[in-house]
């Protein structure tokens, strides 16, 4: 990749920045997406795994499928993409990251201001009373339960659940007042998340497209990068790095 990508001259280390990521960040760390053609969607069914009902049908499969996801996530780390994003941080003032993976590498790769839209799967909470509950890693795998005598289960978002409000309501904040909105490695189909990126373009921000396939934002992007991601940001790290002052 030669040449610069993005008009740097136009910001300053004050400029606003939101990274909005999605499954394909982490996907050079060998975990899988949801929707790609060998995404998890496409082998399990999300209304039996990601859902409430599903949960309520069978927890232990529900619990040995999030156990299975735990232990790749575990056995892998954040890649040079998570890395690169957190270098980007680095050169501005103002900026977070607000991602719909549940892994946490975000935060393992060292950045800050992160907002976890759909949750966090090391973390668990009461199904019926939401209070958070703290379990020993060998008792992830296992049906616990709350004081309440809720059934235990991972603090992610499940399909037809609300995120969490005061999250939500920052996020769309955050996104209204960039100046630089990058979205990568996501495919722009679930609901409110995927609400950010179109927000962003009509607040005015410079908004960047990260992701090998095209997504229904496209179109819509400043700038579509068709590129992995570890690729695209240690270029976009490079442009900023050396024309940021
Ligand atoms: C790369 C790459 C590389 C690959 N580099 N890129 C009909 C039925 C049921 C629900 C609905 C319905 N119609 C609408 C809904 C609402 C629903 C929704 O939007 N559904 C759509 C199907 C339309 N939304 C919800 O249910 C949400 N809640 C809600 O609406 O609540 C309403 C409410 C309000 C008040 C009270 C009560 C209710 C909740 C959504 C929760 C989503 N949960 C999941 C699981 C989280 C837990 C877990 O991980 O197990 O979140 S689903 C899954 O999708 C996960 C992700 O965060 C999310 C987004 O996926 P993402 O990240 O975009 O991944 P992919 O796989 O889709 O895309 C990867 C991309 O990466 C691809 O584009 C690749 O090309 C790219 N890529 N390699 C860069 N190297
Ligand atoms: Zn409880």
């Amino acid at each position: 990749m030669t040449g610069q990508l993005i008009p740097t001259s136009q910001f300053t280390r004050d400029s606003r920045v939101v990274f909005f990521t999605g499954a394909g960040v982490s996907a050079e760390s060998g975990i899988s997406t949801f929707r790609d053609p060998d995404g998890l969607w496409k082998k399990y069914d999300p209304m039996e795994l990601a859902s409430a009902d599903g949960f309520i049908q069978n927890p232990a499969l529900v619990l040995e499928w999030y156990a299975w996801r735990r232990k790749m996530i575990r056995n892998s780390k954040p890649n040079e993409g998570h890395i690169s994003i957190c270098k980007i941080q680095k050169l501005f003032r103002n900026s977070v990251v607000l991602t719909q993976n549940v892994d946490g590498y975000h935060a393992d790769a060292g950045s800050e201001s992160i907002y976890e839209l759909h949750g966090n799967i090391h973390r668990h909470k009461c199904f019926l009373c939401s209070t958070p509950v703290k379990l020993k890693v060998g008792d992830e795998e296992k049906l616990n339960y709350c004081e309440c005598g809720g059934m235990v289960r991972p603090d992610v978002v499940w399909f037809g659940e609300s995120l969490d409000m005061a999250t939500l309501k920052t996020a769309f904040e955050k996104v209204s007042e960039c100046d630089i909105f990058m979205t990568i490695g996501t495919s722009t189909q679930i609901y409110p998340a995927a609400q950010l990126p179109f927000e962003a373009k009509n607040s005015g921000a410079f908004v960047i497209e990260i992701n090998p396939e095209p997504t229904p934002f496209s179109k819509m992007a400043h700038l579509s990068l068709r590129r992995p991601a570890v690729a695209a940001l240690s270029k976009l790290y490079e442009d900023f790095h050396a024309n940021i002052s």
